[in-house]
């Protein structure tokens, strides 16, 4: 009887997310940050990934992602498209969706009823945080988002894997983060769709820019390299006019680009779920299974075959 009442309140949220109500959207969100099965149970009803164009925001700490993701809402509202947000810090606690301190720089857009930004902190996840985030983007997306721009820092170092889910991605610089080598060292020379060399009314914007590019030359392929300000302004129309060359294909239904965002998306869902899994079954079952190891009497690699199981 319980179960029959979760599933009836399970699918009036789902029907609530689907009509963009944003109390809904909040409520699902939680559920997703935690409560994995009955997320997963709500997202059966929300439907298959569908419409919106999950741009991921990604580069070193401090180039200025999130005043660059504060400009591009900027210029998508006044386009009339509702965008979601979804920041993942590394260092604010969960706050069940409050924005905190000046990391976050969207502030701006807080009372727009057609914004959705939602901070999510990946300190003090047991691996669930990939998991979760695919599932406020699908969520943001059945709740009517034409955008959701997913600001990371770093390739490999958030827990999720940002090129995999999303339908483009933005590497932004900035003057004086040292030499080239670090830019492909950090492994973002393969990944960007759109380099952003921001703070370019700082010295030094216009060497990034050249040595980005001879990065590029001989390569096999060369994505545009732009200078832009998010503290001005200037260049952030060229940005997202890049940006909407990217999303048309996507509009015109190009099927490999939705299928990749789709496959990453299970990818990131699976490694979540099992690294979740991992993280509440290993204490107790490690040190029984240790037991038998020291004894002989299974493999090392059995035993962890068996908790991986
Ligand atoms: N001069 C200048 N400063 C900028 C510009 N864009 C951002 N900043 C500043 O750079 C600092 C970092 O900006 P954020 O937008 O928080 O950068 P971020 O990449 O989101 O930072 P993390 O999320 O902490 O990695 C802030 O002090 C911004 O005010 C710009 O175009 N020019
Ligand atoms: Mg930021």
């Amino acid at each position: 009887m319980q179960r029959a009442a979760q599933s009836v309140q399970l699918r009036q949220l789902a029907s609530a997310v689907k009509k963009g109500d944003r109390v809904a959207l909040a409520r699902a969100i939680t559920l997703a940050e935690n409560d994995p099965s009955r997320a997963a149970a709500l997202l059966a009803q929300v439907g298959p990934p569908g419409r919106a164009f999950v741009v991921g925001v990604t580069g070193p700490p401090g180039t200025g992602k999130s005043s660059l993701v504060d400009r591009l809402i900027g210029s998508y509202r006044q386009k009339g498209f509702r965008v979601g947000v979804i920041a993942i810090d590394p260092t604010s606690p969960i706050t069940g969706g409050a924005l905190l301190g000046d990391r976050v720089r969207m502030t701006r857009h807080a009372e727009d009823r057609s914004v959705f930004i939602r901070s999510m902190a990946s300190r003090g996840w047991s691996g669930g945080l990939s998991r979760a985030t695919t599932q406020v983007i699908r969520l943001m997306d059945a709740a009517g988002f034409d955008i959701v721009l997913l600001e990371t820092v770093g390739i490999g170092q958030s827990d999720i894997e940002v090129v995999g889910v999303s339908h483009a991605v933005l590497v932004v610089l900035m003057p004086g983060l040292g030499d080239e080598i670090q830019v492909s060292k950090a492994g973002l020379m393969e990944v960007g769709d759109v380099y952003v060399v921001n703070k370019s009314d700082l010295e030094g914007a216009d060497l990034m820019v050249v040595s980005l590019l001879s990065l590029f030359r001989g390569a096999p392929r060369s994505p545009p390299v732009l200078k832009v300000s998010a503290l001005s302004g200037d260049g952030v129309d060229r940005l997202q006019e890049a940006i909407e060359r990217l999303r048309s294909g996507f509009a015109a239904g190009d099927v490999a680009l939705r299928l990749k965002s789709i496959r990453g998306m299970i990818i990131e869902t699976a490694r979540g779920t099992a690294m979740e899994r991992l993280a509440t079954l290993s204490d107790s079952s490690a040190s029984e299974l240790a037991l038998r190891v020291m004894d002989g009497k299974i493999t090392l690699e059995g035993a962890a075959a068996r908790l991986a199981r």
